[in-house]
């Protein structure tokens, strides 16, 4: 009798491992990479929220473990690739992170990529993983503005959406995504609006992609731009990344963070204008000079929405600058940090600006 009993409850565990294999084999393989940030963050009271946390505190089991839920749309497995808060994020980490993800996609058992991120620098991490990333594979960045101890803390909703997207069809050769909030947005536009609300990411003007409601993502655009395994930037052989810098335009602007920064060797200048990337008298003889002695210049807007026009505000064709057509400042330094890494003619480059 009693064998009887055990030998049925024995057969009851088998089906439901088999459901649960069963269940498991059809799911997609999730990756996530943990960088660090305030999704890994930690307060010292449950109202900690915006302020007075400290950010890449939590390791990327403990973080999967706090959302059981992510078993039902994936199998998923973590790895610690850094724990840093996002504005230390650096050339180095870059190129750490895009080789894991590369390799990581090359395997034919991985379906997808999540990147927990600190929100600081998400936009541009996730630019530059737009323009070096080597599959058509979904790759996408998450992060929140709440720190994991916060009541109403955002990220674990937050990372269960960045999971179902990185393993829906959906995403697939959409380029790299970001997603908080419920919305989605393209690695190449997105950028973060707010120093500190949950909505804080957007596509101003041109929009998001679309948005995640009931486990499921829905698309209504996608970027135009080349991404992906459709750009020539390619940096598994890379150890270092050409020296690219930003200056900042305003009234009463003078050259000397600029010399200063050809003087250190930068390879290309970011000139962040007023307006239509409009250049000040007082910079103007530095950036021909630094021109004259080989470095690339690019002209973006500290506006942050909009083209910069090619011989507008300035007389590209003349002086040999490029313009950045509508990426900002600081994702032009990324597409320029790559271009370097193949070409340093201007007119190469300035198609790269139009393509990507
Ligand atoms: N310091 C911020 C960062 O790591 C925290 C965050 O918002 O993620 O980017």
């Amino acid at each position: 009798m009693l064998i009887r009993k055990y030998f049925s409850q024995f057969l009851v565990l088998l089906c439901l491992a088999a459901a649960a294999a069963a269940q498991a084999q059809n799911l997609p393989n999730v990756v996530i990479l943990a960088t660090g940030g305030t999704i890994a963050g930690t307060g010292a009271t449950t109202t900690t929220t915006t302020v007075g946390y400290t950010a890449a505190k939590v390791g990327v089991d403990a973080l999967i473990a706090a959302v059981p839920e992510l078993k039902k749309v994936a199998n998923v497995r973590g790895e610690q690739t850094m724990q840093i808060a996002s504005e230390n994020m650096n050339n180095d980490a870059w190129l750490k992170l895009a080789k894991r993800v590369n390799t990581l996609l090359a395997q034919s058992d991985v379906d997808g990529i999540v990147i927990t991120h600190g929100t600081d620098t998400i936009e541009e991490t996730a630019y530059f993983l737009d323009l070096v990333v080597k599959s058509k594979k979904p790759v996408v960045i998450v992060g929140a503005m709440r720190p994991s101890t916060a009541i109403s803390a955002d990220g674990p909703i937050n990372l269960y959406n960045a999971v179902l997207l990185a393993g829906s069809k959906e995403a697939i050769g959409k380029g790299v995504l970001v997603t908080l909030n419920d919305q989605i947005n393209a690695g190449r536009e997105v950028t973060k609006t707010n120093t500190s609300t949950l909505d804080t990411f957007k596509t101003p003007e041109l929009g998001f992609l679309g948005y995640i409601q009931g486990s499921k993502p829905f698309f209504y655009r996608q970027s135009t731009r080349k991404n992906t395994a459709d750009t020539p930037f390619d940096i598994m052989n890379l150890d270092k990344l050409p020296q690219v810098d930003i200056v900042y335009g305003y009234a009463n602007m003078n050259p000397i963070a600029l010399n200063a920064f050809v003087a250190a060797g930068a390879q290309g200048i970011i000139h962040a204008g007023v307006g239509d990337g409009s250049l000040n008298n007082t910079v103007v003889p530095s950036l021909t000079e630094a021109r004259k002695k080989g470095v690339v210049i690019v002209r973006a807007s500290r506006v942050g929405q909009g083209i910069v026009a090619r011989n507008g505000e300035a007389d590209d064709d003349k002086l040999d600058f490029v313009v950045s057509d509508t990426l900002n400042a600081q994702k032009a330094r990324i597409l320029l940090m790559l271009a370097l890494t193949k070409t340093t003619d201007t007119k190469e480059i300035q198609k790269m600006f139009w393509e990507y």
